[in-house]
């Protein structure tokens, strides 16, 4: 059956997709997840929102171990490894499960943040992430990958405001020129593979910057329904 949307128009929505959320310290990518999340109800499609590292109970355990910093003496190699076993579990886990009932899957960061923190800013051989990726992953990937973009100084003033007193984590207490080169390590990514990631002007106030958001998922997640949508146009 096709779900009607609020306007009372038709809206056919293709398989459940996969959609990640990438960008640096507070670039406001748990709350895009939250606002997709309700878009996404409105039009009756259920899904779930998740986070890596993280996402299932064991992801979760060692998402407590790389953010305590205890793997870093053994280099960013080793928290790649860590980061990839996190994911596996993560997709068998939770990820396919939820694909495979027709859930959507919003992520708060997936692999494209280990190409960025532990491959551009780790110096990890290109190389040897990229088969450790084709490895783990075998061809599954994101279907739309929305990076969200803010300058360093907001990001991280964000990210203060919202830690308060609290302590900063592994990543959070790298410098000013760590979190500067990870947002350009995104662009670059997104440069690369401009079919699935679209660069969002995430210092715009929230609205706006889901506003944005839902309009790329529109655009690429629906692009096969377009004629759906030019119909329901006309009801
Ligand atoms: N990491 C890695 O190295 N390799 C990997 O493979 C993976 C991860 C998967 C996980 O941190 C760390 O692991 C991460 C990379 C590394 N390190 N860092 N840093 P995390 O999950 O604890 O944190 P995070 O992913 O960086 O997210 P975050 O800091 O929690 O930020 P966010 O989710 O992007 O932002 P937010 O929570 O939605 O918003 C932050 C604050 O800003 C909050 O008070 C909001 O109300 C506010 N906000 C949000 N949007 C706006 C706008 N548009 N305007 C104004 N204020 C806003």
């Amino acid at each position: 059956m096709v779900p009607k949307g609020p306007v009372g128009r038709k809206i056919a929505m293709r398989q459940a997709c996969l959609i990640t959320l990438e960008g640096g310290e507070g670039a406001g990518k748990s709350t895009v997840a939250r606002g997709l999340q309700a878009r996404l109800a409105e039009r009756g499609v259920l899904s779930i929102v998740t986070r890596e590292p993280g996402g299932s109970p064991k992801a979760e355990a060692i998402r407590g171990i790389l953010l305590s910093g205890k793997v870093k003496p053994y280099g960013p190699f080793a928290e790649a490894i860590m980061f990839y076993a996190a994911r596996i579990d993560h997709i068998e886990k939770t990820i396919r499960p939820a694909l495979a009932r027709g859930n959507w899957v919003i992520s708060d960061r997936f692999a494209d943040s280990t190409r960025a923190y532990q491959g551009a800013l780790g110096k990890v051989d290109p190389t040897l992430l990229g088969s450790l990726e084709r490895v783990a992953l075998a061809g599954f990937r994101p279907d739309i990958t929305l990076i969200l973009d803010v300058p360093v100084e907001i990001g991280l003033a964000r990210a203060a405001a919202r830690r308060g007193s609290g302590a900063t984590d592994r990543f959070e207490s790298e410098g000013r020129g760590f979190h500067a080169r990870l947002r350009q390590a995104y662009l670059e990514i997104a440069e690369r593979e401009p079919d699935r990631c679209i660069v969002l002007d995430a210092s715009l106030p929230p609205d706006d910057v889901l506003e944005m958001a839902w309009a790329a998922v529109e655009m690429r997640a629906l692009a096969g329904v377009s004629n759906t949508f030019a119909d329901a146009a006309l009801q």
